[in-house]
């Protein structure tokens, strides 16, 4: 009888541990209020955007937290934290979100060729999008602003 409750009471908290463990894997980072589950996303990466081309150029980093999700929801975070990380997109079908303009700057590459490249540091193209990345922990990824 008492080994029963104790089955049942290792049953609970596993049933909590895993529950708990979804959840922070699911949560949205776009949310822009913080919430609990925030602090418990362990992985950490760094973003940069850079744009050496036209002026003004600049180049900004955030070290970003974040749980098991593709890079936009990480984008979203960025701009939730700093302003300069706005971003826009537009949506292609299977494809996801291709990232048009990044802090007010858009690549217009039927004109000029210029877009905005997705890079893992230094200098790796991404074979995906925003939409299909999933980042790991320790990574640093790359916005940079490009002219073919
Ligand atoms: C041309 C091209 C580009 C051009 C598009 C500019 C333009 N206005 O033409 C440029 C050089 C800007 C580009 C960039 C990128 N591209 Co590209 N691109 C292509 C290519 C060779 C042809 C697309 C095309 O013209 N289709 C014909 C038109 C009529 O159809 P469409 O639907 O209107 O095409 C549009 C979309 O494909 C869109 N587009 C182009 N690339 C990408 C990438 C993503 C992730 C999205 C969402 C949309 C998108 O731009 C096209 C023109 O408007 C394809 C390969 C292929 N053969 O399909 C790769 C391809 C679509 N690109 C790819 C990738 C990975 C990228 C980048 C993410 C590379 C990077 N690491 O930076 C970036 C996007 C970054 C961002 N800013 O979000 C991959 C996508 C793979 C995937 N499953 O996610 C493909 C399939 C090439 C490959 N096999 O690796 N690309």
């Amino acid at each position: 009888m008492e080994m029963n409750a104790v089955v049942k009471g290792v049953c609970v908290i596993i049933f909590f541990a895993v529950a708990c463990s979804i959840a922070q894997d699911e949560q949205s980072a776009g949310d822009v209020q913080m919430n609990t589950f925030d602090t418990a996303c362990k992985r950490q990466l760094n973003y940069t955007i850079r744009n050496d081309l036209q002026k003004p150029t600049f180049e900004y980093s955030l070290a970003i937290r974040f749980c098991r999700q593709p890079f936009i929801r990480i984008m979203e975070k960025a701009v939730n934290k700093n302003r300069n990380f706005m971003f826009s997109a537009t949506y292609f079908p299977k494809l996801g979100y291709f990232i048009d303009a990044i802090n007010g700057v858009r690549g217009f590459y039927n004109v000029n060729k210029t877009w905005w490249a997705f890079l893992k540091a230094p200098d790796t193209m991404l074979p995906v999008g925003v939409s299909s990345y999933y980042p790991a922990d320790g990574d640093h990824i790359i916005f940079n602003f490009t002219q073919s």
